[in-house]
């Protein structure tokens, strides 16, 4: 499939569209991975260069986020559907100060698909916060997504604080987002880095099992 017009109507932010094409790629069976990978994501890349050269404002980045969604929630059954029983549980949240959330709840939603218990705290979450879902719902893994390179130093102070509440053994912490590496996570000693929400999937499971 030719995925340039679904990249125009993300672009344009016209949800009606997405809506649209998403189903009728669904329909041709079109893999739901692909659909979001080259039909969705790839669009809201150019969007981003397009805020970044000053072409698009907020109020345009704003307009293709929601038309993501749009075509997001048609993807999400295909995406979560799971036969496995369940198999811990994931506090998981965008960090304080930090309203980006389509990639934190891309990440949900394939662990949720892979078998696990999401606990969404959404976005703007506090290190007190996670550390308080973490003890609440006895969680296996604590999950943050951080887009915003001014944002990425509330995961440290995410984890110094649960890892100073906790110890290093009870949970296990992964971050993730547009500007964070594999050498960034090294730095403030999370346990695993993934670039994108299947590699969360498989990263979470080695460092659970
Ligand atoms: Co913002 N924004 N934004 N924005 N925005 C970026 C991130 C930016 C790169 C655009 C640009 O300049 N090119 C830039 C950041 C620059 C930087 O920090 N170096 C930027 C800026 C500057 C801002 C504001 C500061 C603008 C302003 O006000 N002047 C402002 C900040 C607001 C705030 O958060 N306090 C702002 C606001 C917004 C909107 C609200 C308008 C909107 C967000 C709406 C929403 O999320 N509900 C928005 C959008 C849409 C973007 C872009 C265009 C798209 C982000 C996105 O959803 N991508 C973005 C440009 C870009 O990323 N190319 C941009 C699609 C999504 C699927 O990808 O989130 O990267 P992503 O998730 C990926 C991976 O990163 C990974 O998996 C996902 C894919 O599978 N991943 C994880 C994510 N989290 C993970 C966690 C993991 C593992 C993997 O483990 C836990």
């Amino acid at each position: 499939m030719n995925f340039e017009k679904l990249n125009d109507a993300i672009i344009k932010g016209d949800g009606k569209r997405v809506t649209e094409i998403t189903r009728e790629a669904i329909d041709a069976n079109i893999g739901p991975a692909n659909i979001l990978d080259q039909g969705l994501i790839a669009a809201m890349d150019v969007v981003g260069e397009k805020f970044s050269t000053g072409e698009f404002f907020i109020p345009e980045m704003l307009q293709s986020a929601i038309a993501m969604k749009a075509g997001v929630n048609l993807l999400k059954p295909l995406l979560t559907a799971s036969q496995a029983e369940e198999k811990g549980t994931i506090v998981i949240g965008t960090v304080k100060g930090d309203l980006h959330d389509i990639g934190k709840n891309l990440v949900a939603m394939m662990l949720e698909g892979a078998g696990f218990k999401i606990v969404d705290l959404g976005a703007d979450v506090s290190p007190e916060s996670f550390l308080n879902s973490i003890k609440e719902n006895q969680a296996d893994v604590c999950a943050m997504s951080a887009l915003l390179t001014t944002t990425m130093p509330r995961m440290e102070e995410s984890i110094d604080i649960i890892r100073r509440k906790l110890g290093h053994n009870q949970v296990k912490i992964i971050v993730g987002g547009a500007p964070v590496s594999q050498k960034y996570a090294d730095e403030i000693e999370a346990d695993g880095f993934a670039i994108d929400a299947s590699a969360a999937v498989v990263r979470v499971k080695e460092l659970l099992f």
